[in-house]
């Protein structure tokens, strides 16, 4: 029995060192200590030992099972120290690897060049008002002194939603600027941004849905002379000082006098012609538009409320999509509609 207890001691540490695993430990301690163990088989043959030599084996018993708990400790605290080890290891960060490039958005190109002409006009003292998409006809026509029959009422041309013509989507910005004049006691001096709808085809210069920049400033001795130098600011503060602008008179039912806005082509100089060539920005205008303007329409200060004897205004209207294009050279309004991402990604 002794030789017994003395090969279980051997052969257990032996095999101790050798696992390498938690489960491996596990199954050794019960294969060495369980009740069906191997140390448990020999101690159950101890009733057949005299009396001497009963407490002698005890003794060894026991020394040998101290031995394999003692080993079995030792093997649990290295082998769980060698599986941390190995985990960390394998999930070491390495933070010198470049992260991966998350792709960043920006601004419209439209938003960008709404956002600077807002910001000249904030300078300037202006307001920015906003208002409905679905307006009356009476604040987008007969208001603004666009008498029934006109050809901008026309039923091809504008969104009606009623029968009777009476509700619609704006055509432009302007009734928000009768809504501010019936409300508010001049000096007033705003600005409307917004969308408009009008029934047009969509190709490379028009859309049926588009923007427009509306200005309108009305206190008493306002005359052209205002107008002039807030358009002159305006433009000179978008394409650089050196730029040449021109009026030149034109008609619009809410104003009187009207003009409009025009500024020397960019490629050109103004001759109309580059390199013996019809030049192909102003088709040999020699100048571009960009805006219509004029002082507010006496019967117009009048229907809201606002005496024509004491106050005088002058407004202007502007589209954002044709100011963009001219702005960031771009010459098809659809791109501006379509978001491709390989057009966006160039501003
Ligand atoms: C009120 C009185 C007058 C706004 C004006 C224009 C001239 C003009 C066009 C520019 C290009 C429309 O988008 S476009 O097609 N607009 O030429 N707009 S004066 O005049 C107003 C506005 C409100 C109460």
């Amino acid at each position: 029995m002794k030789q017994q207890l003395e090969n279980i001691r051997s052969q257990a540490l032996a095999a101790l060192e050798q696992a390498s695993t938690p489960a491996a430990l596990e199954e050794l301690r019960v294969k060495l200590l369980g009740k069906k163990g191997e140390l448990t088989a020999v101690l159950k043959q101890m009733g057949k030992l005299s009396a001497e030599e009963r407490p002698v084996m005890g003794q060894l018993a026991n020394s040998v099972r101290a031995a394999i708990e003692e080993t079995l400790e030792k093997r649990k605290t290295e082998i769980s120290a060698a599986v941390l080890e190995a985990k960390l290891e394998s999930e070491a960060i390495d933070v010198t690897i470049p992260g991966d490039v998350v792709p960043l958005g920006h601004q419209h190109p439209m938003n960008m060049v709404l956002q600077e002409v807002k910001d000249i006009f904030v300078g300037l003292g202006y307001q920015i008002v906003d208002g409905p998409e679905v307006e009356l006809a009476d604040y987008n026509f007969t208001r603004l002194n666009i008498e029934e029959g006109h050809p901008s009422r026309d039923r091809s041309d504008t969104f009606y939603f009623t029968d009777d013509d009476s509700v619609l989507l704006r055509t432009q910005t302007s009734p928000m600027q009768i809504r501010v004049m019936e409300n508010a006691k001049p000096p007033i001096c705003i600005l409307a941004p917004g969308r408009v709808f009008r029934k047009d085809e969509a190709d490379a210069t028009h859309s049926p849905m588009f923007h427009q920049i509306e200005g309108l400033v009305v206190d008493e001795h306002i005359t052209m002379g205002d107008l002039k130098g807030a358009l002159i600011t305006l433009m000179k503060r978008l394409y650089g000082e050196d730029l040449e602008v021109r009026f030149r008179p034109h008609h619009f039912p809410f104003t009187e006098p009207s003009c409009e806005m025009d500024m020397q082509c960019h490629k050109c100089h103004g001759t109309g012609e580059v390199g013996g060539q019809v030049c192909s920005t102003c088709h040999g205008e020699g100048w571009i538009e960009l805006l219509g303007a004029g002082m507010v329409h006496p019967k117009v200060l009048e229907g809201c409320g606002i005496d024509p004897e004491k106050y005088s205004g002058f407004a202007f209207g502007l589209g954002l999509e044709r100011m963009a294009m001219g702005r960031l050279k771009i010459n098809d309004l659809r791109l501006i509609f379509d978001n491709d991402t390989r057009f966006l990604n160039q501003f």
